[in-house]
């Protein structure tokens, strides 16, 4: 029997990925990396979580080669500018502070910079805190909880915000997250964090939203209730396009605030829309083995044909797909990215060379699956290489669709 990671209640198991690699565990030999875990997800009646069951050590994930930053996608850059200015910078004063957990290369750090507000980045990567000090930036690599909250207090003080984005999810004991929240905000401070939402992975089945790093998917009903047992409330909710659908959610100290309306309806819809009940992520993980069977169906097929497919963007969702799908590089020939981290590598335990993209395009693929199909927009817009109207596009959501680019560019 296994046990709910927050309320400690039994848990229904869901989906088995079966054995997975780490998601960011490129590898500069092909089979070099021989870590393996098994990436089953639960769910949690009690508290609403959905939750992965095993997941590797925070320290062995977020490691002086983890390759994500935050700053490679210049719509990420602009939404985090947003974030700062609607979430702190607008309604600062000389007196400000704020502390950003999963701070990465800086990118939200540097709006707050620029705004002259008093903050500390704090981030668990080597890799990602040395870009964001190269920039001249106050980060600091450390796993935000109970224990360096003690620190921060000390050198920083207690603070006005707690910001998080594509965090939370990713700390193993959020007991002790809340915890170490509660412990350094001041007492009208808030903790706003945003993280991938549950109700999209459901409607989008993009089951490549869970890895190991992806320890919880939230949903509105799973935070409001596990802050029950603590001196915190949820107070807000705010849905977000970003990362294939996100929410931000506000927490304050109970009492502070009263819910927003939009809060109360979002409770409401989750409720209906099943995400309390077993049975609707049953339904989901059949989902799951469907969309599977169709995109290894068509890239056999393809590989009949002798097309050339490539993929586009060596995301940590991709792995999930990969392994899951069990692909290699007769049916994928490489994948393209932009990050210098990951270039010349190969994909965790697959095996699929990733390359710049002007080798992708020397390759002249047919067929391109786009497995950063959360920044599907900034891609085609601003990528030549689809114009080409003889380039295929193969999309992940919200089923497998072919199309030619110019005619998603059109949508
Ligand atoms: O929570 C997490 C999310 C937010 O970011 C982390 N655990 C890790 C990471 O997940 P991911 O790797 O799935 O994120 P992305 O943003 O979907 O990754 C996009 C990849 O595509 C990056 O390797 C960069 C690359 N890329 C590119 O080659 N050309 C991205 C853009 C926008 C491009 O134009
Ligand atoms: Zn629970």
């Amino acid at each position: 029997m296994d046990f709910c990671r927050v309320c400690k209640g039994a848990i229904f198991k869901i989906q088995d990925f079966g054995l997975m690699p780490r998601a960011n565990a490129f590898e500069v030999v092909s089979g070099d990396d021989k870590f393996r875990f098994n990436l089953a997800t639960a769910f949690c009646n009690k508290c609403f979580l959905f939750q992965i069951v095993e997941s590797p050590k925070p320290s062995d994930m977020f490691n002086s080669d983890y390759p994500f930053f935050t700053g490679m996608s210049r719509k990420m850059i602009q939404h985090f500018r947003e974030f700062a200015h609607d979430e702190v910078i607008r309604g600062s004063s000389s007196s400000t502070k704020v502390i950003e957990v999963g701070s990465n290369d800086g990118t939200l750090l540097q709006v707050l910079h620029d705004a002259g507000i008093s903050y500390v980045g704090i981030d668990a990567s080597e890799s990602a805190v040395k870009k964001a000090q190269a920039q001249g930036l106050h980060s600091i690599q450390a796993f935000f909880g109970r224990d360096y909250v003690e620190v921060l207090k000390e050198t920083f003080g207690k603070v006005d915000y707690v910001l998080g984005a594509n965090v939370v999810c990713h700390i193993p004991d959020l007991v002790d997250f809340f915890v170490a929240v509660s412990q350094i905000i001041k007492d009208d401070g808030s903790l706003i964090f945003e993280e991938p939402y549950l109700g999209d992975m459901l409607n989008l089945v993009s089951y490549d939203q869970i890895y190991d790093e992806h320890i919880f998917i939230f949903s509105a009903i799973s935070i409001d209730k596990i802050l029950t047992g603590t001196n915190l409330e949820l107070v807000d909710v705010n849905h977000q396009e970003t990362h294939g659908g996100s929410m931000r959610y506000t927490v304050k100290r109970k009492g502070v605030a009263t819910k927003t309306t939009r809060l109360l309806n979002t409770l409401k819809m989750e409720l209906e829309m099943g995400y309390s009940d077993v049975e609707t992520f049953n339904l989901f993980a059949s989902k799951c083995g469907e969309k599977r069977d169709a995109f290894v169906n068509l890239l056999k097929d393809l590989r009949e044909k002798n097309m050339v497919v490539v993929g586009y963007g060596a995301t940590s969702k991709s792995t999930t797909i990969l392994n899951y799908c069990n692909l290699d590089s007769t049916l994928i020939r490489a994948i393209g990215d932009s990050t210098p981290e990951k270039i010349g590598k190969f994909t965790p335990g697959t095996g699929i060379p990733v390359v710049s993209h002007e080798t992708i395009r020397d390759m002249n693929p047919d067929y391109v699956v786009l497995f950063a199909w959360n920044h599907a927009k900034e891609i085609l817009m601003n990528d030549d290489f689809f114009k080409n109207p003889d380039i295929r596009i193969i999309f992940l959501t919200p089923g497998i669709l072919v199309s030619r680019a110019s005619d998603a560019n059109n949508n």
